[in-house]
């Protein structure tokens, strides 16, 4: 794959390098540490190349896929150098990501299957959703798509203020109600307002807090049903937000939310400043449910569509020179 393709500018890999930084650190003294001045690859070098990845994130699943995958290839030959070793050990992961059913192309130029195109943003609370909604909008806008914004967090005393704050800073217009209405009719108004404008992407804001999980998800479910009425086929992304600085948490959160509502993609958030972004691996080769965009940073040029092999090779590589 070419390295400045059409989704992955000069900038943008730069972007990534820097971003992954911290974790890159943890990844790559775990691996050199577990390789280190070995000439064959035996039990105890795969034993420790197992211990390096699991602490660096990838989560057990995975980890035990690429140990297979290793396994399998030095059945034939042993004996190998570590930076051997090191470049099988990225063909593998990256051979793992490639294997999953997953598509890694989202350019915000290229044109939606509908429109408006409705994307509901969902996760937690603290997530990133609102934050991944503004750096959505500002990619969207600069793509010169008309974008809207749809503000159906109205728990939280301060969501539709943030959410406003990013509307005017990518200037873009937003729909709201006041806090406390209810998130179904503004997502309804949003979805109304999005046709008679001729909006082309609409990104709506929802809630990470209830009182409950169960809450949590009838409130979601209620939101879809009061779009479809409107749209049938909407929404046409359902974009679960995780936070990739917790770690195997993030995981978890993948799980019980793609178990409980129809999540479509998803978008993985604060891996800049952690070491824990092993853990991108392991989602995307755990569910058959697409990641999208990882964010890098809190300002609107923070996020990047994700592409595995500038990934993989972000991780293993040193920042190429400018
Ligand atoms: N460093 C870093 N911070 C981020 C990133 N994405 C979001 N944040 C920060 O994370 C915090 C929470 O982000 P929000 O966008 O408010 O999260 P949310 O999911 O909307 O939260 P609730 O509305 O409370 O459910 C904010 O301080 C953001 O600036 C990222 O990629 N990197
Ligand atoms: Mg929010």
């Amino acid at each position: 794959m070419g390295f400045f393709n059409k989704l992955f500018g000069k900038k943008e890999k730069e972007s990534l390098d820097q971003g992954l930084q911290k974790t890159k650190e943890g990844f790559m003294t775990r691996i050199t540490k577990a390789i280190a001045g070995k000439g064959t690859v035996d039990e105890e070098v795969l034993d420790n190349l197992e211990e390096a990845l699991v602490g660096a994130d990838v989560g057990i699943e995975t980890t035990v896929k690429i140990i297979e995958r290793i396994e399998k290839r030095v059945a034939k030959d042993k004996y190998m150098n570590s930076s051997e070793l090191n470049g099988m050990l990225q063909e593998e992961i990256e051979q793992i990501l490639v294997d999953a059913p997953q598509s890694n192309t989202y350019a915000f130029d290229s044109p939606l299957p509908s429109k408006p195109y409705i994307i509901l943003v969902v996760g937690v609370n603290g997530v990133g959703k609102t934050t991944t909604i503004g750096k959505l909008a500002y990619n969207f806008k600069k793509a010169g798509k008309q974008v809207l914004l749809g503000a159906a967090d109205t728990f939280r005393a301060a969501a539709v203020d943030q959410l406003t704050i990013w509307s005017e800073r990518t200037g873009v217009p937003i729909v709201k109600q006041p806090m406390g209405s209810d998130p179904a009719a503004v997502a309804f108004d949003t979805a109304q307002s999005a046709v008679s404008r001729g909006s082309e992407v609409v990104l709506i804001d929802t809630a990470g807090r209830l009182h409950n999980k169960a809450h949590l998800m009838d409130e979601l479910s209620k939101i879809k049903r009061v779009i479809q009425k409107f749209i049938p086929d909407a929404p046409h992304e359902v974009l679960l937000v995780l936070d990739g600085s917790t770690g195997q948490n993030a995981l978890e959160q993948a799980r019980q939310f793609t178990a409980a509502t129809d999540v479509t993609a998803l978008a993985i958030t604060k891996l800049d400043g952690t070491a824990k972004g092993g853990v991108v691996l392991a989602i995307a080769d755990q569910f058959k449910i697409p990641v999208k965009f990882i964010g890098v940073g809190e300002q609107m040029e923070d996020l990047l569509v994700f592409d595995k092999h500038e990934f993989v090779d972000s991780l293993f590589n040193p920042a190429k020179p400018a």
